[in-house]
């Protein structure tokens, strides 16, 4: 009878498994940044700007396609999507600033600009900062997609892009550092398995 409830208790665990999300892939996106270019800088603020991270054109205040990630293994089939971005800044001028940051989401096709709501791309979150001369911050994103949010529809077998837009208000000038960019790929085991 010990063994029997033993077996049970095992099975359920089992069953629950099944139904649980497991992390596929945890990708670190600094990674794929050729050197600190674009993720390390000091930026003069002559009243407004707006950048655009990471760069994928050459040049930080153009929109662009942001980043491209494909070839991974069943991104047709996700679960769920983590992504969380972290920026420090400091304010090495004389002047408060704000900052305003917006995570984009594309399609793979969506090649040339993800910023401007043509050809797919959405608006995921948003954050700000208000930082006086002097003063240093983090500017975080931090968020959790799951099946059946519209969003998700986005990312296919293709891939998917991602990037934040940047504006920064006020006369100062600002350094910066990107210190994390993570995305992180959930799957249901169930839905890995091949249908015959
Ligand atoms: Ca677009």
């Amino acid at each position: 009878m010990k063994k029997l409830l033993l077996l049970l208790a095992t099975l359920a665990v089992l069953t629950a498994c099944s139904a649980h999300t497991v992390v596929v892939a945890d990708l670190d996106l600094l990674s794929f940044a050729q050197g600190t270019e674009g993720l390390e800088g000091d930026l003069n603020i002559p009243g407004s700007i707006q950048v655009y991270v990471p760069d994928a054109d050459g040049d930080l205040a153009t929109p662009d396609g942001g980043q491209l990630i494909s070839d991974l293994p069943a991104l047709d089939v996700l679960s769920g999507l983590g992504i969380d971005f972290v920026a420090d800044v400091e304010n090495t001028g004389s002047a408060p600033l704000d900052l305003q940051a917006n995570f984009r989401l594309a399609p793979t096709s969506d090649s040339s600009n993800i910023y401007d709501g043509i050809g797919g791309d959405t608006s995921l979150t948003n954050s700000s900062l208000h930082l006086d001369a002097g003063a240093s911050g983090q500017l975080r994103l931090q968020i959790h997609l799951q099946k059946g949010d519209p969003a998700l529809d986005l990312v296919t077998g293709d891939g998917f892009r991602l990037g934040v837009e940047l504006r920064v208000n006020g006369s100062s000038t600002i350094h910066y550092q990107i210190t994390g960019f993570h995305v992180v790929l959930e799957q249901r085991p169930f839905d890995l398995i091949p249908e015959p």
